[in-house]
């Protein structure tokens, strides 16, 4: 069943100047590594996570699930698991390339903003879904659960927080930490919070509209 869509049309102008409000608020993301321990309301997490939900998906699927921690021990088991992983990646799997690739960003395996952060959300993706012990096929996994993962971080920037997109890996040892069904699989770990006032983030530009566009 269809019903009647109410599509609020804006004149030029007033589309003009909210795009370009929207462009220069979102410019001014950054990815950051350096998190003060102040709390952040559980009520903008929720409002962050049932932004993400409006996201599109395959077949109207919704194949994500969203688990908020700010529980102190949990958090300190995510860090512990993450860093040992990630001290395995950086000093034996991750090949010369990649690390060369990763310098002008300044990471290592080590994650302590994992503890310092008020919250830390794990979007999980749901490979297939599973209604009353029966399963059923959920599609466009990794696009849907990537485009509301990006309206997650959009919702994040616009309510003043900031996030990383961090994955740890594998990051397989999120299921058995947080008790999460086979179907689920782990898809990005976002620290959320405020930045320290002494934060850096690296010298990096983005591509002019020339180069990440063509026009036919
Ligand atoms: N997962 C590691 C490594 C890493 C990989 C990429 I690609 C990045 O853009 C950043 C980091 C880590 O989180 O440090």
């Amino acid at each position: 069943m269809h019903l009647p869509f109410h599509f609020n049309e804006l004149p030029e102008s007033e589309m003009i100047e909210k795009a370009a409000e929207f462009y220069a608020s979102m410019d001014k993301r950054r990815s950051v590594r350096f998190f003060s321990d102040k709390p952040v309301p559980k009520s903008l997490i929720e409002l962050a996570i049932k932004t993400a939900g409006t996201a599109p998906s395959g077949a109207h699927g919704q194949p994500w699930k969203f688990v908020a921690i700010s529980t102190k021990a949990l958090k300190k088991q995510i860090r512990i698991a993450a860093e040992k992983e990630e001290f395995e990646s950086y000093n034996s799997r991750m090949s010369e390339e990649w690390l060369q690739a990763l310098s002008p960003i300044g990471t290592d395996w080590q994650k302590p903003f994992l503890e310092t952060v008020p919250w830390i959300v794990v979007c999980f993706a749901e490979v297939y879904g599973l209604k009353n012990g029966e399963k059923h096929k959920n599609y466009y996994v990794q696009e849907s659960v990537g485009i509301a993962c990006g309206f997650f971080i959009a919702a994040l920037h616009q309510m003043g927080l900031a996030t990383l997109t961090h994955t740890p890996s594998p990051m397989k040892f999120l299921n058995q930490i947080l008790d999460r069904p086979a179907n689920e699989r782990p898809y990005i770990l976002f620290p959320i919070g405020y930045p320290t006032t002494d934060a850096t983030v690296p010298d990096l530009k983005r591509k002019p509209l020339a180069e990440l566009s063509v026009w036919l």
